[in-house]
């Protein structure tokens, strides 16, 4: 057999999606997610024009050797745009490979290693009395780990907090807020804005409140979104400490790894990166001395299933876990091979679930669970994952982009 054809499927159930279907010449279809937050019709031109025509006519069993295929062959490596559609051609042929043996995908990738995954929500408040409601609205959910961003005095919008218009009022009539969703749909990004000193005297008295409401037990994350300089993130890590997060998130802009020797230096907070890493070579140093303690990236942005298992076997052997990004802009493909690929490593340390909309599952059929906290892969033989076309057509694409951040000065810094 071989692949008789490929198509990109782009659909916007609220948020952007791009979405690989590669169909076999024994009528087999297997999925991939190759969607990039904000550049998703990059990544289509370059399935469509560069990727789709290489495929025809490949065995569709020979995963490794269409990857180095893409990969080497490509000459340009890496870079986000390479690697998500890398990533969706290597998707579809473990869901395609996994249908053929009649078996969900994880029996392939050697077999549960657990019963389910442990996740993190994103709970978020403009104030402490709306951050401890989101709080209470998660656990209410089932989560056993809660990240926690919060709006900083003086600052009208700031990234991570969920806004008004991430709200939904349901039949009861009750207001729920929903995880932040930082794309907006429009022409051009809006603008936020940053003033790290206040950020830095802020976030401490944030997390001594959520221990004293919420204990020492429940699980807490933070995410600084790049932003911090080496010696403030050592700040930061530092004044955190007696609150015993989970992880501390993307402290400085990932480019800079031999700055992170510095904060290691001074705390002992766990830290976590690579959400917007590409490749294993991106690693190197930060395993190598063991500067990070969570692995980021998702199976949508490093090159598959293929990709990422490679990161997190060469992680495993300087003790370091998973901690595959999550966010709604990693379609329920990629969730799902995620939650495949950590149901079976043996360093899986926790997943990011944002959870998608009712829209979105329109559209992308799962049979994957969540339940008390942890998602499990469904029994369907691939992925688990059916694209429905009438409802992918239905919504049609239309241009957002993530924020950028300015500071007070109007000086652009990283958002
Ligand atoms: C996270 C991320 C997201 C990203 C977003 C970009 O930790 O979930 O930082 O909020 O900013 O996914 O596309
Ligand atoms: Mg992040």
């Amino acid at each position: 057999m071989t692949i008789e054809s490929a198509e990109v499927l782009v659909s916007s159930p609220g948020r952007n999606f791009v979405t690989l279907r590669i169909t076999t010449s024994d009528g087999v279809t297997g999925l991939g997610d190759a969607t990039v937050n904000g550049r998703e019709l990059s990544v289509v031109s370059y399935l469509k024009d560069h990727v789709v025509p290489l495929l025809v006519g490949l065995d569709e069993h020979r995963i490794e050797d269409t990857w180095q295929y893409l990969y080497r062959g490509a000459y340009w490596r890496r870079g986000p745009i390479t690697m998500a559609a890398i990533a969706a051609v290597d998707t579809a042929l473990w869901d395609i490979k996994a249908k053929i043996a009649g078996l969900p995908l994880y029996q392939l990738l050697g077999g549960r290693s657990r019963e389910g995954l442990l996740c993190y929500g994103h709970a978020s408040g403009a104030d402490l009395p709306e951050l401890f409601d989101s709080i209470r609205h998660h656990q209410a959910e089932g989560y056993r780990a809660i990240r926690v961003q919060t709006g900083i005095p003086g600052l009208p919008n700031v990234y991570g907090v969920a806004s008004s218009a991430n709200s939904a009022t349901t039949a009861e009539g009750v207001t729920a807020r929903y995880d932040h969703e930082p794309a907006r749909p429009g022409s051009k990004p809006v603008e936020e804005s940053w003033d790290t000193r206040a950020y830095i005297r802020h976030v401490p008295t944030v997390f001594e409140a959520v221990r004293n409401e919420f204990g020492p037990e429940l699980p807490l994350l933070h995410d600084a979104h790049h932003r911090l300089t080496p010696i403030q993130a050592a700040k930061v890590g530092k004044s955190l400490e007696p609150y015993d997060l989970f992880w501390l998130e993307d402290v400085t802009p990932a480019e800079n790894q031999a700055v992170l020797r510095r904060v290691r230096e001074h705390t002992t907070t766990p830290l976590a990166i690579g959400e917007v890493f590409n490749t294993i070579h991106d690693y190197r140093e930060l395993f190598e001395e063991q500067l990070i303690d969570y692995v980021r990236s998702p199976i949508t942005h490093a090159g598959g299933v293929t990709g990422l298992r490679r990161i997190f076997d060469y992680a495993s052997v300087y003790q370091i876990k998973s901690g595959v990004h999550g966010p709604t802009d990693v379609s329920p493909v990629g969730l799902a091979a995620a939650i495949h690929l950590g149901i079976a490593i043996p360093n899986f340390g926790i997943q990011e679930y944002m959870q998608h909309s009712a829209a979105t599952h329109d559209v992308f059929q799962t049979d994957y669970t969540f339940e008390g906290g942890m998602l499990k892969p469904g029994e369907a033989a691939g992925l688990g994952v059916e694209y429905d076309d009438v409802a992918g057509a239905a919504h049609e694409y239309a241009p957002a982009y993530l924020p950028v951040n300015r500071l007070l000065d109007g000086s652009m810094h990283d958002w």
